[in-house]
């Protein structure tokens, strides 16, 4: 499999996902800016939004999306138990992963975090945190997990919670959110995840 990432983007969750699993996977870096690949390799013709993460499959399959991608690693590799096989708690898991990519990702991080959104769009972005950043604070008030388990949910939260540090967002006014930051950091998938994107994204600028 082969895995097109950017370092520190959202295409970490499915590093950390790898990981969990002890899965192998060629990771290929894609520059955000050039949309090329290491070698050259137009990543346009591979995913047309030009976006991490893409996934290409054992069989040649392209996938996009984190949420459809994750669910596909957690499937591939069930003994790591990633995900609930089926029933309410797939489901449970899916709303995390939208919740996730749709709430927080692209509603509150993409604007914060973009070179080009003017000031009304952060602004936005901001004020919009607090209602989403609130409902996970409560969820994990008492949970180590967003499921009973680390799921690739976890993966893909972590993930985006850790750009906060980058933004306006200050985690200390969620202190669930910010000690689920900090405990997850130490686990070894999500911990040498970070140390080699740190490295790669430190390398690139
Ligand atoms: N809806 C997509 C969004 C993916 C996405 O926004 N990826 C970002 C990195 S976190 C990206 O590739 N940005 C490059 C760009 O916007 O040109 C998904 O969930 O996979």
């Amino acid at each position: 499999m082969q895995l097109y990432f950017s370092p520190m983007a959202c295409s970490m969750a499915t590093r950390i996902s790898f990981y969990e699993a002890g899965a192998n996977a060629d990771f290929v870096a894609v520059d955000p800016k050039t949309k090329r690949t290491a070698d050259g390799a137009d990543f346009r013709a591979i995913n047309p939004m030009g976006l991490v993460p893409t996934l290409r499959t054992d069989d040649g399959d392209v996938l996009t999306e984190n949420a459809a991608i994750l669910q596909y690693v957690a499937d591939r590799f069930p003994d790591a138990a990633l995900a609930p096989k089926q029933g309410l708690e797939r489901t449970r898991l899916q709303q995390w992963l939208n919740f996730i990519g749709t709430e927080l990702h692209k509603v509150v991080f993409a604007p914060l975090l973009s070179s080009t959104a003017n000031e009304g769009a952060k602004q936005f972005a901001l004020e919009s945190a607090k209602a989403r950043l609130d409902i996970v604070e409560q969820h994990l008030a008492n949970r180590e997990f967003l499921l009973d388990r680390f799921t690739v949910a976890d993966a893909y939260l972590v993930t985006v919670l850790g750009w906060s540090i980058v933004t306006p967002v200050d985690l200390k006014l969620w202190p669930s959110l910010a000690r689920y930051v900090a405990r997850l950091a130490e686990r070894p998938s999500v911990k040498r995840a970070l140390a080699e994107e740190r490295a790669l994204y430190t390398k690139a600028r």
